[in-house]
């Protein structure tokens, strides 16, 4: 049975916040794209309202529920048993296999039609993944459908705005425009017309090596670092001042210079002013490969090192142009994530990696192309859940 076709349909995301801030981060720009592109009445279940705050400064922590950009956000206090058929919506997300109260299952039993349930995945450029993408799974009496983002044409792909594209290029094409974005968090001119790093990492990385590197080097570098991102590299470099957002310091070659932590559009302008970006987990990883520019993952780290399995993999898809593999762009990835075999040294990684960044770019464009011809992931999703119910 089609969406209803009289009025707008209806989505609930139910987001749990695990860690850090790729959940809210990726459910909400799932559902402010879902709301303003194509009209979905959508409702947004959070736990963690001060981490959604500090990527969308415009929620308010004590509100149990408001209506930000178009979407009604609730705070997910554990309501259980307080849900009729009325309140469940056409379609129902979890996130991360997160899950969604007793009394709304029980709710959503209730429908008719039921509604269509999918269980949003994380993303991974395994294999396997296109035999999972889509599958169902019987559910009191319903079905749960396994949906799964991805680089192929047989996944859900990647979220995506559909202005994206012409925002970045507009803002890239705007020198004054990017100078003023820079200039805000303090960025001066000479450090502007430096290599512009952006750092967004786990503390795990071996920032304060790379910082080494940068600073011993010949060639200017500005690194651009949140507030409390690879902290203890970022404190020692600054030395007594505290890092905190407008600090800043220059050693040798290197300026490494703290900003604040922006909301989730203004990430992506410092992606796009930036030559190279350090990003990670999930969502950050995605607006990289958006940015079409050179970067380097780290990757939320798992058991077993089951994340350097899924680095590898995205690796064997990215990291390969038509001479072969970039092996450059491999070590310092491997590295970076402390999955190399053989320890070598950032005194090596760091050249080979700076002298390849022309072919690394030439790469990251034509991978935002491959990416695009999947389509989007909110569009995705909506036509899935149509062809569903
Ligand atoms: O914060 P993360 O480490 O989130 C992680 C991952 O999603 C991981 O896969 C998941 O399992 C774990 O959480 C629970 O990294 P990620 O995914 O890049 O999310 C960061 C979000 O924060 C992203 O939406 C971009 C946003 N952001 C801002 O809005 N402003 C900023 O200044 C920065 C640095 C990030």
């Amino acid at each position: 049975m089609p969406l209803p076709s009289d009025r707008a349909p209806s989505l609930a995301i139910f987001c749990k916040v695990v860690d850090n801030y790729g959940d809210i981060g990726i459910c909400w720009r799932l559902a402010r794209q879902l709301s303003g592109e194509h009209g979905v009445a959508v409702t947004l279940w959070v736990d963690d309202l001060p981490s959604f705050r500090r990527i969308c400064p415009a929620i308010d922590v004590a509100a149990a529920q408001q209506q930000v950009s178009g979407v009604m956000v609730r705070h997910w206090r554990g309501q259980d048993g307080v849900f009729a058929p009325a309140d469940v919506a056409d379609i129902v997300i979890e996130f991360f296999a997160c899950d969604i109260p007793p009394g709304y299952i029980a709710a959503m039993a209730q429908c008719a039609p039921q509604p269509v349930w999918l269980n949003l995945e994380g993303l991974t450029a395994e294999e396997w993944v296109e035999g999972c993408h889509a599958l169902t799974s019987p559910r009191h009496g319903m079905t749960k459908h396994f949906f799964f983002p991805g680089f192929t044409d047989k996944t859900g792909g990647l979220l995506r705005e559909a202005a994206l594209d012409e925002n970045r290029l507009a803002f890239q094409a705007d020198t004054g425009a990017m100078a003023a974005f820079l200039g805000q968090f303090g960025v001066t001119a000479a450090q502007m017309s430096a290599l512009k790093v952006s750092l967004f990492c786990y503390p795990s990385a071996p920032a304060a090596e790379l910082f080494s590197v940068w600073q011993a080097g010949s060639e200017p570098v500005t690194c651009l670092v949140p507030e409390g991102v690879a902290f203890d590299a970022v404190q020692a470099f600054i030395g007594d001042d505290a890092a905190v957002a407008g600090a800043a310091r220059t050693r040798g070659a290197l300026t490494v210079r703290v900003l604040p932590f922006v909301p989730q559009d203004d990430y992506d302008r410092l992606l796009w002013a930036c030559d190279v970006n350090f990003v990670r987990g999930e969502d950050s990883f995605v607006r990289a490969q958006w940015a079409g520019l050179p970067f380097l993952w780290h990757i939320y780290l798992q058991d077993e090192n089951l994340h350097h399995v899924k680095l590898r993999a995205f690796l064997r898809r990215y990291a390969v142009d038509g001479e072969g593999p970039i092996t450059s762009l491999v070590q310092a990835a491997l590295a970076w994530n402390g999955a190399s075999a053989d320890a070598v040294p950032w005194t090596q990684l760091w050249p080979a990696l700076r002298a390849d960044l022309p072919r690394i770019r030439a790469r990251a464009q034509a991978w935002r192309q491959q990416m695009q011809a999947n389509g989007d992931l909110a569009s995705n999703l909506l036509a899935f859940a149509g062809a569903t119910r």
